[in-house]
């Protein structure tokens, strides 16, 4: 199986994106984790990108906070899908980060998901790999299936409660 690249620009954002951690291991997805700043050390953050094909990479998660230039830098130097996480660490409560994220130009696409949304970022990753992999692909249909069954039931819970006539 392809492993995901979970790449971040300060260990600062750990507590985000750790819940992108959970949500691989719970699927059986071999992962591997950097910190890596477009800023602080770009070399280390574009040759990563361009090994990271060749290294038995099928996707890139890229985390990143202010003026979140990381997700779109990997992006420009590979053309493995990135998934960008902009995450909530300044004053700005996380626009700048989105913003910066999700703004790129035509022919360098970051697939940004929610400030803060490292489970989202995980599940997309494992969709994308899920594309040419059954077995994932049957692991994400069933827990759909039982997300829509918990939804369900509090449904049905609250309609007993509240629905009198
Ligand atoms: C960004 O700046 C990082 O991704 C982080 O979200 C933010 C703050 O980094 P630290 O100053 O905490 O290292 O590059």
């Amino acid at each position: 199986m392809k492993k995901v690249a979970i790449i971040m620009g300060s260990d600062s954002d750990l507590p985000v994106v750790e819940k992108a951690f959970a949500v691989l291991d719970e699927y059986g997805v071999p992962f591997e984790v950097h910190v890596y700043s477009a800023h602080r050390t770009p070399v280390e953050a574009r040759d990563f990108a361009l090994n990271a094909r060749e290294n038995g990479f099928g996707a890139v998660i890229a985390a990143a906070g202010k003026a979140a230039h990381l997700a779109g830098a990997i992006a420009a130097n590979t053309t493995l899908p990135v998934i960008g996480i902009p995450v909530k660490s300044s004053t700005l409560d996380g626009l700048d980060a989105l913003l910066s994220t999700v703004q790129m130009p035509s022919g360098i696409p970051v697939a940004t998901v929610a400030i803060d949304g490292a489970a989202n970022a995980a599940l997309l990753a494992i969709q994308i790999l899920a594309v040419s992999d059954e077995e994932l692909a049957v692991k994400l249909k069933s827990a759909r299936a039982k997300a829509s069954a918990t939804v369900l039931e509090k449904d049905k819970a609250v309609a007993q409660k509240y629905n009198k006539f």
